[in-house]
């Protein structure tokens, strides 16, 4: 079996066997057909000529009649074309000696690959044209995920998704991170507000984990040193954005502090900076996919991230004329503004703002030494959209319990957690990941709903 990703001039000759989904058929005549062989993301395009040792006219219909998405396996010999080829990613034809349809694909799917693999700028040049070309909606794209999910640049994104991942989890373990698995059936919220999913755990109210933050704080507590954790996350978010979903995946980490929360800014720096390198290095093909389908500029950070102050990034804005509140959060515009601004001032699409207002970080956020108007955390934004949230946490049992009160927490609820501190605790902080948002953002994507393989949000379970 060969890879069609693999087929090139050097195969020149050589018989090949290939297995992949019949992405286009097309009949010339009785006597001739091509038939678009697709793997991943690579497509290759098969020739069928009768002739008299190998292919026969019934050969020709048999092909040209079969249904598009079935999986056909095919035996032939590479050969180069007089013709640079369009609409397949391999430059090379297979001329067909052997044909068998191993699985039929039903007439009339409801999605087209082709059509659902187009980008904006072909619709552009057909408008001019007057092409008809069928536009394939989000949720037509959603409601047949299994079909959307065979485009290149879908099949590109899951596998950068992939990569981020795996680099999280070696780049921790390199540095002597230990990887968790905390609870996701817990007793109440972790990141307060109403956002989450209530269940009842054999007559018990419980919900799904918002977070693995009181968890992971803990393992601090439990002697661990540093730990990680990617899982699933939970929030019962209420409005439809094009970065919410109702379940992502969190990818978290927990540390102790010697003397500054920028250690824990150390670490994010290190790991995204190396994440970033081995993505551009090693993902060329996947990200050349994506672009070709939704083009993009290419991610633009610092060896060193940039770390400004939530005042700084509130003076910026300030004087580009967006007035904003210095003790409050940065709405989505104010936050995309100062990406802007960041990336003309500073030239890097990545950096971290520390500082934020205590009033507007979670009751187990440390207050800044000095003014503790402000706190020990960070939000870290890709294009002026956050990506990570982080802090240096309060691990004082009666600081914690004055933040939790004023935060409207009924203590009680949160009694365990608030007794890990009373055994000895580590200062400590750490940081949490949204998954999809890093790889819809790196890619720059419009919408985490692409950079998750079947997303949840508040209108949509299925499939
Ligand atoms: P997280 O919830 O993890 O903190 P986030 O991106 O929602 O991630 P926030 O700090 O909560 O970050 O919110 C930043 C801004 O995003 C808010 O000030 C608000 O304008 C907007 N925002 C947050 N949540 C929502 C939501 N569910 N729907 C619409 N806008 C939201
Ligand atoms: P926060 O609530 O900011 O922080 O979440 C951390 C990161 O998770 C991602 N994220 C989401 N992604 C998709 N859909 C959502 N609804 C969603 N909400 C959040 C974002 C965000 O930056 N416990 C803290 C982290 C910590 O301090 O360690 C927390 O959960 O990328």
């Amino acid at each position: 079996w060969t890879e069609i990703g693999s087929l090139d001039a050097e195969r020149a000759e050589r018989m090949v066997l290939i297995r992949g989904a019949a992405q286009a058929i097309r009949p010339v005549s009785k006597k001739m057909a091509f038939l678009v062989v697709r793997q991943y993301v690579s497509t290759v395009q098969c020739v069928l000529v009768v002739n008299k040792e190998w292919v026969s006219p019934q050969m020709v219909k048999f092909a040209t009649g079969l249904s598009k998405e079935s999986i056909v396996d095919v035996e032939g010999v590479v050969s180069i074309p007089k013709d640079p080829i369009k609409g397949t990613t391999q430059q090379v034809e297979v001329q067909v000696r052997k044909l068998y349809c191993i699985n039929r694909a039903m007439p009339n799917l409801p999605i087209n690959i082709e059509d659902a693999a187009r980008s904006e700028m072909e619709f552009e040049k057909a408008e001019q044209t007057g092409e008809q070309l069928v536009r394939v909606g989000q949720d037509t794209r959603l409601n047949y995920r299994v079909l959307d999910l065979r485009t290149p640049a879908n099949q590109a994104t899951f596998r950068i998704q992939c990569h981020v991942e795996d680099i999280f989890r070696r780049f921790l373990l390199s540095e002597g991170f230990v990887g968790i698995h905390t609870p996701k059936l817990v007793p109440g919220s972790s990141e307060g507000g109403a956002a989450v999913f209530k269940l009842d755990y054999k007559g018990q109210p419980a919900c799904l984990a918002q977070s693995p933050q009181l968890y992971k704080q803990m393992a601090i507590c439990g002697g661990f040193g540093c730990v990680f954790e990617v899982g699933s996350v939970f929030r019962a978010e209420d409005s439809y954005t094009h970065r919410h979903l109702c379940e992502f995946v969190g990818l978290d980490v927990e540390m102790e502090i010697k003397e500054h929360y920028f250690e824990v800014c150390d670490v994010v720096d290190r790991l995204f900076v190396a994440m970033f390198d081995y993505l551009n290095e090693t993902c060329k093909k996947e990200l050349d996919s994506i672009n070709r389908q939704y083009p993009f500029e290419p991610l633009k950070y610092l060896r060193n991230t940039l770390r400004l102050t939530f005042l700084e990034g509130v003076e910026m804005l300030k004087e580009a004329g967006t007035e904003v509140d210095p003790f409050g959060d940065l709405n989505t515009e104010a936050e995309k503004t100062l990406g802007r601004l960041v990336r003309e001032k500073y030239d890097t699409d990545f950096y971290i703002l520390h500082r934020y207002p205590l009033a507007v970080r979670p009751f187990y956020t440390m207050p800044c030494y000095d003014d503790p108007t402000y706190s020990n955390s960070f939000d870290v934004f890709i294009r002026g959209e956050e990506i990570i949230s982080g802090a240096q946490r309060v691990h004082l049992p009666e600081l914690l319990t004055k933040r939790a009160e004023a935060c409207g927490i009924d203590v009680k609820t949160i009694s365990t957690y608030i007794d890990s501190f009373r055994y000895g605790a580590p200062p400590h902080g750490g940081f949490g990941v949204g998954l999809e948002r890093v790889v819809m953002l790196f890619c720059a994507l419009n919408n985490i709903r692409k950079t998750s393989l079947f997303p949840r949000d508040p209108q949509r379970l299925v499939p």
